[in-house]
């Protein structure tokens, strides 16, 4: 194979690498260990002290995958697989980041990442075929490849609440949450925001806390996830078909094997099967398995409202005061088109005495006060700690937080100031040599996130080794082929439901921000499937060019 390999030491400063990737979370190991597997010289870059990505920022209390454990795990190593030993059927944050430190020392990937560094700015040289990148540190590096293992939800996001400043208090975010931990035993607490964050945590806190204020903008759906010790018979039995697992989960839309698909639509049933499937399904516990109960929960309105209701009903029938439960019922979006989320206990928590919904739809919160928050109303809530909820700048926040200048001096957040633009989530015209790990109109977030990283670092790897083969210096993504792929992603989106809901996957939680539906919701199945033709037609849509040169000439 024709690497060509650039020799950091001998060219000084900046230093040269063949690859430079940004972020080592899930993404970014793996795009590590693949590409130095296959003699690339690879540099990873991290903000953070440590590996993890999103399980090293997400601390808060009760923080969970919700994708079953033996899912939710790399396939590239069967020796990793079969010897790691998952305790419980959904993986706890304090577990997958030791399972994640686990795989960076099995597999010695610490000495290639630089931690405690950010990239600030990255722009390519068209003339040497390399990109300049440029960190917080006032270093420069450059690489003929950047790989931008940057994340989905990696960019937190507190709201302008007026008045912020003056709190006397200590506030978190649920994203940045401390390494040692925060007791609120005693205090009276806050929590702003009620999706998969404030969900999983408001049960947790409310044990501690002395008194617990939950604002509410939009109630969302929830389902019980049923967690348990993780049964040693389906281990061995999972261990035992892993291959074959994983390779099922390209075959289904979310990239997870073992739930049967549905075959009926919900109205073809009677409400008293509906009643019953959506029981059993919310027995076994799993967001998945719960949309999996018929065809077309998720595009057609009536069929979704049987579910909705269902999850209604449930709602109605744990929480005690009856206000207080229809306030909790989610009543503006049909389930499933936010992330359903998976809980323990959430509903419940509303019968303590010490736990207060504060309904602010229509009573927004007007400003932080140096004591607490006040409504628009007047009422006051005086609180001791404000534990925001309020998530992230989804899928393109960390991005265009770089700035990026790619061929002809295009700049990216120009290039996406009505909404990402990229050739499957992988290129954006214009960027050459830089590819983007679960990019936006990609199926990741969509997806069970781990294969959805593996399947585009191996797409990746394999691109590197093509151009290489054939000497070649530069690939680049075609306006039209990006253009063709996001205008079908748009398609494919107005065919669901999805679009009704005020969700991050619609860029609607950041005032400002395009609403344009970012994910890829063809399924898996069907984007590995597109992937493959790409190859198969030697990169169709890519721009391909220039001639390999020695790195060091370059420079
Ligand atoms: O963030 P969110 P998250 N005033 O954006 C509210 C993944 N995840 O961190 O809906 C008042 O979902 C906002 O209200 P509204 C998962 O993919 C996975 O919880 O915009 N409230 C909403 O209630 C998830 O979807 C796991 O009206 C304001 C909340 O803050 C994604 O991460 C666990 C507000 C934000 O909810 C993000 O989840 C955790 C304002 N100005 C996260 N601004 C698991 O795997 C925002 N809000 C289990």
């Amino acid at each position: 194979m024709a690497v060509v390999k650039s020799d950091p030491k001998a060219e000084g400063t900046p230093q040269a690498f063949d690859v430079l990737v940004v972020g080592a979370g899930v993404g970014g190991l793996y795009a590590l260990y693949r590409l130095r597997q296959l003699g690339y010289r690879v540099r990873v870059i991290e903000a953070a002290d440590n590996v993890g990505g999103t399980w090293y920022w997400n601390r808060y209390p009760g923080c969970r995958c919700d994708v079953e454990s033996m899912e939710y795990s790399y396939s590239f190593s069967d020796e990793l697989q079969q010897e790691w030993h998952w305790p419980e059927r959904y993986g706890t944050q304090p577990e997958i980041l030791k399972y994640i430190n686990h795989v960076a020392d099995h597999f010695d990937l610490r000495r290639d990442i630089q931690f405690n560094t950010r990239i600030r700015a990255a722009r390519f040289d068209e003339a040497a075929n390399r990109w300049i990148v440029t960190t917080d540190r006032g270093e420069a590096v450059t690489a003929r490849f950047c790989v931008m293992a940057t994340g989905n939800l990696s960019t937190p996001r507190v709201p302008a609440f007026k008045g912020i400043e003056r709190f006397k208090g200590r506030t978190y975010h649920t994203g940045l949450w401390p390494k040692e931990g925060v007791d609120f035993t005693a205090q009276r607490l806050a929590v702003i925001g009620t999706g998969s964050s404030g969900v999983q945590m408001i049960p947790i806190v409310a044990k501690q806390a002395k008194h617990l204020f939950v604002f509410q903008r939009t109630a969302n759906f929830s389902l019980p996830a049923m967690h348990a010790p993780l049964d040693p018979a389906k281990e061995r039995q999972h261990k035992a078909t892993y291959a074959e697992r994983r390779r099922a989960a390209y075959d289904t839309p979310f990239g997870i094997a073992g739930y049967p698909p549905p075959t009926k639509q919900a109205l073809q049933a009677t409400p008293e099967e509906r009643e019953a499937d959506y029981q059993r399904k919310w027995n076994e516990g799993g967001s998945i398995s719960f949309l999996y109960s018929y065809t077309d929960l998720l595009t057609n309105k009536e069929a979704n409202d049987t579910a909705s209701e269902f999850v209604r009903g449930k709602i109605r029938a744990t929480v005690r005061d009856p206000k207080v439960a229809e306030a909790l019922c989610p009543k503006d979006h049909p389930i499933g088109t936010k992330r359903l989320i998976l809980d323990s206990d959430y509903y419940e928590t509303y019968n303590r005495d010490n736990v207060t919904l504060v309904d602010i739809r229509n009573n927004p919160i007007e400003t932080i006060t140096e004591k607490g928050i006040r409504l628009a109303n007047g009422e006051e809530y005086e609180v001791d700690a404000i534990a925001f909820a309020t998530g992230f700048d989804a899928m393109t926040g960390a991005l265009k937080d770089i700035d990026i200048e790619g061929r002809g001096g295009r700049n990216l957040r120009q290039h996406w100031q009505d909404g990402p633009r990229t050739y499957l989530g992988l290129m954006i015209a214009g960027f050459p040599n830089l590819f983007t790990v679960t990019g936006p109109q990609s199926p990741g977030v969509k997806s069970q996130m781990i294969l959805a990283c593996e399947h585009h670092v191996d797409f990746i790897a394999a691109c590197l080794q093509w151009l290489d083969r054939r000497g070649l210096a530069r690939i680049d993504a075609s306006d039209e082929a990006e253009a063709k792929w996001v205008a079908h992603n748009l398609q494919v989106a107005d065919s669901t439901l999805y679009p009704l809901a005020n969700s991050w996957y619609m860029g609607a939680n950041i005032p400002g921000k395009p609403r344009v539906f970012m994910p890829y919701v063809g399924g898996v199945q069907n984007y590995r499937k597109k992937l493959d033709e790409v190859v198969a037609k030697d990169y169709e849509g890519f721009v391909v060019g220039g001639k390999v040169r020695q790195a060091a000439a370059a420079e």
